[in-house]
């Protein structure tokens, strides 16, 4: 199957009924014969995707399902490298650990995997991750930044400012991030990062960043236990959601940002970061495996830490915690 054909179709097609796209001038575009652009046509519409046709005019689409495969998504994909190889996969335990054998076997920088359904999806220290299915947007992106090892924690407020600026595009919803994972709107998660990686000890071989981002799920999908402190994209905008455009929007910010990130170090990122950021200047709860106490946050430093007070007046910086707004 050759997913450029397909998501070239579907682009061509989008034009609708006063624009069909012509079978035989894409079959000769591309070297193949007109049958087989009929065939790819057919899959597509064994997908779920509406076509019409004109007879000698050629197809053009009149729905399309909301779906994350490879086609549907590079439809939309602008980016130079990121999404340009996507695996997609309609039911598996973890993106995380397909992308971390496909790292491991050389996979290209920018190569995204992605799910339809996890059924053991993951965050932080092993805690379970609700990935229903055909709902959300659950996939890992393998990136070979140039980075020592000791900047790879950087990524995930890096993909936390990419992913901000796509729901802002796409959407009018309002999102902030609370670090160092978590973007909330209103206060309820909407999406977060894992951002795992593969290095030597001087330097990063692939920084994997698993991104959950709830999106077409309503109150009722999620489990008991977080429908107290989830959201989607959905129920805050108050209509469907199409994933694979958000996916491509997500991915062409990640790789301006993290390029951003290699060549310009973090400040830029920071900066962009404080502006979304909802913890700074507020009092916090800050809970690590040892302990957990409050203080004030104060801000990040340069290296991705986030800077709290303390009340005895002493500035602490913290590489990893879980965070509650008081
Ligand atoms: C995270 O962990 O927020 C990182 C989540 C990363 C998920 C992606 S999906 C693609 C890739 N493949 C994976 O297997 N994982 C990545 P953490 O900060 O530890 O938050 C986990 C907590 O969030 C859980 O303990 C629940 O309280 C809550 N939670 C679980 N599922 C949720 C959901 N769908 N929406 C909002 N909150 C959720």
């Amino acid at each position: 199957m050759n997913t450029n054909i397909k998501s070239e179709l579907l682009k061509r097609m989008a034009g609708g009924k006063e624009h069909p796209i012509s079978g035989q001038q894409l079959a000769d575009e591309y070297g193949v014969s007109r049958t087989a652009i009929w065939k790819y046509v057919k899959e597509l519409e064994s997908e779920g995707y509406e076509i019409g046709s004109i007879r000698k005019k050629g197809y053009y689409l009149i729905d399309s399902p909301d779906s994350v495969s490879s086609a549907a998504i590079q439809q939309y994909v602008d980016s130079e490298n990121y999404g340009k190889t996507i695996r997609h996969v309609e039911s598996c335990p973890s993106t995380q650990l397909l992308a971390h054998a496909e790292a491991q076997s050389g996979a290209p920088d920018g190569m995204v995997i992605i799910a339809d359904e996890q059924t053991a999806g993951k965050g932080r220290l092993s805690r379970p991750w609700s990935s229903a299915a055909g709902k959300g947007i659950w996939m890992s992106v393998i990136t070979r930044p140039k980075l020592m090892p000791q900047q790879a924690p950087q990524m995930t407020l890096v993909a936390a400012v990419a992913i901000v600026r796509a729901i802002e595009e796409l959407t009018d919803v309002t999102p902030s991030i609370k670090w160092p994972n978590d973007i909330l709107v209103k206060g309820r998660k909407l999406t977060g990062i894992l951002t795992e990686l593969q290095a030597d000890p001087d330097r990063v071989k692939a920084i994997i960043l698993g991104i959950g981002m709830n999106v077409n799920q309503q109150l009722e999908d999620f489990p008991e236990d977080i429908r107290g402190i989830a959201t989607s994209l959905s129920i805050e905008e108050g209509k469907p959601i199409n994933r694979a455009q958000l996916t491509a929007k997500v991915l062409s910010y990640l790789e301006l940002y993290v390029t951003l990130y290699v060549e310009k170090g973090f400040a830029p990122i920071k900066l962009l970061w404080e502006s979304y950021a909802d913890s700074i200047g507020k009092r916090v709860r800050i809970s690590t495996l040892q302990e957990s106490y409050e203080a004030t946050a104060r801000g990040i430093s340069e290296d991705g830490r986030l800077e709290v007070v303390l009340d005895d007046g002493t500035v602490k910086g913290i590489y990893s915690a879980d965070i509650h707004i008081i």
